[in-house]
């Protein structure tokens, strides 16, 4: 695996790919080489066939604290026209592909939020699938604070969760709210104690990679497919991957393993 990273750091252990965006000093916001270094390490995720779950997180005090508003600052310093700025050309091409890739890879990955996800920041972390935060950690649609509109996928994810006054408060006001409130609302799936939370996350992220793995894959599949699904195209679609699942050797270890009355043994195949 590639770790010649200068904005990110990746580890791999036990089947578990953790990223950790690497920016401290401005709350590890993104800039164009995290983005890239970030669909990198995902990509190796896809590809790994030993790696079963991912963990994305941030070092310090933060997550990520969105766009670094100061390369904005300098791109628009560079143009006198505000026209020049092209957000959607920089959306297309660096963010939303990221997006993209963590909800195609068809394996876990869980946003491990250790401090505040601002902006793109809270974007990246609703777009996992399972979210775990530090009980110090907050969220802020922080976009409208700068005159921008939310994006990275946040207006449909947050709507989905939280439903649409909810969503429209946060996005409309932007005012920071803590982890425990993105719990209430569904938005998150544990809070623990700051000093109980790196273990927590490893404990969860070693218990989804002990998984059938192409399970999870192909639910991962039907979970983004029944977002737009009728119930009819569900139901055969859940066939279609039923299908699938049925033919995996995880499949038959299952069975064995409960004829046996012994845990499963799954070896993600
Ligand atoms: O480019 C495109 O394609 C457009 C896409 C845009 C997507 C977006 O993400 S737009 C939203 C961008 N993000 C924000 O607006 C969030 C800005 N940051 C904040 O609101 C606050 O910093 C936080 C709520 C995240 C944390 O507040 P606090 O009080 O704990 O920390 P702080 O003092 O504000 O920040 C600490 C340092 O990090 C500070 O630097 P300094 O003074 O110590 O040298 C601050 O400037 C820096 N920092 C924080 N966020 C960013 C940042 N530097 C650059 N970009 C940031 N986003």
């Amino acid at each position: 695996m590639t770790t010649d990273f200068s904005t990110i750091q990746v580890a791999a252990a036990g089947g578990v790919l953790t990223i950790t965006l690497n920016r401290p000093d401005v709350l590890n916001a993104l800039n164009e080489q995290m983005s890239a270094e970030l669909s990198a390490a995902l990509r190796t995720a896809e590809r790994d066939k030993r790696l079963r779950c991912v963990v994305l997180t941030g070092p310090g005090r933060a997550f990520c604290a969105g766009q670094d508003l100061r390369v904005v600052q300098e791109r628009q310093a560079a143009s006198d026209e505000p026209q020049a700025m092209d957000f959607g050309t920089l959306l297309r091409q660096r963010y939303n592909p990221i997006i993209s890739r963590i909800r195609t890879l068809e394996k876990p990955v869980i946003a491990a939020v250790n401090g505040v996800a601002a902006g793109a920041g809270a974007s990246l972390a609703f777009a996992c699938d399972l979210c775990i935060c530090a009980r110090s950690a907050a969220f802020k649609m922080a976009f409208v604070r700068i005159g921008l509109v939310p994006d990275m996928g946040a207006t449909l994810t947050l709507l989905r969760h939280v439903g649409h006054a909810r969503a429209a408060e946060l996005c409309f006001l932007g005012e920071q709210f803590p982890a425990e409130e993105a719990l209430a609302c569904g938005l998150v799936n544990r809070v623990v104690d700051d000093e109980q939370f790196e273990a927590t996350v490893v404990d969860f992220a070693a218990r989804l990679a002990a998984q059938p793995t192409r399970a999870l894959g192909l639910t991962k599949r039907a979970l983004n497919r029944a977002w737009t699904a009728t119930l009819d195209d569900q139901l055969e679609y859940e066939a279609f991957l039923q299908d699938t699942a049925g033919k995996t050797a995880d499949h038959r270890e299952g069975v064995a393993a409960f004829v046996d009355k012994r845990e499963a043994k799954f070896e993600g195949k």
